[in-house]
C-alpha cells in the first residue's frame, strides 16, 4: 500500500484564527461569502507539486462552520494554487454544501468536453486566470483566451487575480475576454498612491470601459498598511468601487487567509468592514445577495 502524503506547512505559516470574534454587523440573510478556498486535507486532496506554498490544511467543515458563525449563507470557492489543477478538494467541498457553494476552478487547455460537464454538475461556475508571479507561473495568455472561449457556451466566467502594477500589461487582455471578468481583491491595489491616483484610476478605466468586468471588495487585510481592525486605508478604495458599480462588486472572506506575513485576520473584524465600504442597506444587500446570486445562482432568479 503507498503511504498517504504528508505535508509540513511553510515556516512561518500563519494557521487561520481558530476562535474568531462574532461581527458587530450583521449580514441579511443569504449573504454570499464570494472569495475563500479550501486546503485539502492533504492526506487526501494532495497539494500539486508545482505549487509556490505549503499551508496548513482548511478543510470543508471548518469553512462551512465559519460560513454559520459569520452569518452567512453560502460561498463561493476559489482554486487556490496551491492545488494546482487537481480541483479534487473543491469539487469534494462543492457536493459536502449540497447547493450552497459555488466553484471556480484552474483549469489547462488540455481539459476534455466531458470533464468542463463533470465540473459543472459539480457547481463549478467559471475559472480563475493568476498574474500574480509569487504564485504561479505565468501561462501564455492565448492558452487562456482558448480556455475563455471554451467555457463562454457553458455560462461561466473568469475569475483573474493580478496586482495593480501589471494592470497596463494587462488592460486589452482582460478587456478582450469574452465573458464576465471578475477581478480578485479590488485589482491589488498600492494604497499609498491614493485610491484617486492613477494607478487605481486605471482600474476604474477598466471596469467603465467593460461593462462585463466584475470586482471583488475583499481582501483589505492583504492591501493595508494602516492594519486591523479597521483597515481604513483600503475604506476609500473598497468605497469608491461599491459606490461607483454598485451592481458589479462581490464581498469575501478569503478564508484561510493564505500567505499573509503581517498578522492573522480575525474574520469577524472583515465582517465589520462590510458597512465601511457599503453604507446603505441597498448596497449591501447588492454586494452580499442580488451580485453573486445573478452571477452564481441565477437558476432562482427565473
Ligand atoms: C487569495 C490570495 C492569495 C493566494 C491565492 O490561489 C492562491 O494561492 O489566491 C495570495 O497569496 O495573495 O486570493 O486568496
Amino acid at each position: 500500500m503507498s503511504e498517504l502524503p504528508h505535508y509540513e506547512m511553510d515556516e512561518g505559516w500563519r494557521v487561520f484564527d481558530p476562535d474568531p470574534s462574532a461581527p458587530v454587523f450583521r449580514p441579511p440573510a443569504g449573504a454570499v461569502d464570494a472569495h475563500c478556498h479550501v486546503f485539502g486535507p492533504g492526506n487526501i486532496f494532495p497539494y500539486a507539486a508545482e505549487r509556490k506554498y505549503t499551508p496548513c490544511d482548511a478543510p470543508k467543515e471548518k469553512l462551512m462552520a465559519l460560513r454559520d458563525f459569520l452569518g452567512f449563507e453560502r460561498n463561493v470557492i476559489v482554486q487556490a494554487s496551491c492545488h494546482g489543477k487537481d480541483n479534487r478538494a473543491l469539487v469534494d467541498a462543492l457536493q459536502y454544501a449540497d447547493g450552497l457553494a459555488r466553484g471556480i476552478a484552474t483549469v489547462g487547455t488540455g481539459i476534455s468536453d466531458a470533464e468542463l460537464t463533470d465540473l459543472n454538475a459539480a457547481g463549478v461556475r467559471g475559472v480563475r486566470f493568476n498574474f500574480v508571479k509569487r504564485l504561479a507561473d505565468a501561462s501564455p495568455r492565448a492558452a487562456m483566451a482558448e480556455i475563455a472561449a471554451r467555457i463562454k457556451p457553458l455560462g461561466w466566467h473568469c475569475v483573474i487575480y493580478f496586482e495593480a502594477a501589471d494592470l497596463p500589461d494587462l488592460y486589452d487582455f482582460v478587456s478582450e475576454l469574452p465573458t464576465v471578468v471578475v477581478v480578485d481583491h479590488i485589482g491589488r491595489p498600492d494604497v499609498t498612491l491614493g485610491a484617486d491616483g492613477e494607478e487605481f484610476n486605471l482600474f476604474v478605466r477598466l471596469m467603465h470601459e467593460n461593462q462585463n468586468v466584475w470586482s471583488k471588495v475583499s481582501c483589505p487585510d492583504r492591501l493595508s498598511l494602516s492594519g486591523p481592525p479597521e483597515y481604513s486605508d483600503v475604506v476609500p478604495f473598497a468605497r469608491r468601487i461599491v459606490e461607483a458599480f454598485p451592481d458589479r462588486v462581490l464581498w469575501g472572506t478569503d478564508w484561510p487567509h493564505p500567505n499573509l506575513k503581517t498578522h492573522t485576520p480575525d474574520d469577524g473584524s472583515l465582517v465589520d468592514f462590510i458597512p465601511q465600504i457599503a453604507r446603505t442597506a441597498e448596497l449591501q444587500q447588492q454586494l452580499l445577495i442580488d451580485n453573486p446570486r445573478n452571477l452564481y445562482w441565477p437558476e432562482e432568479f427565473t
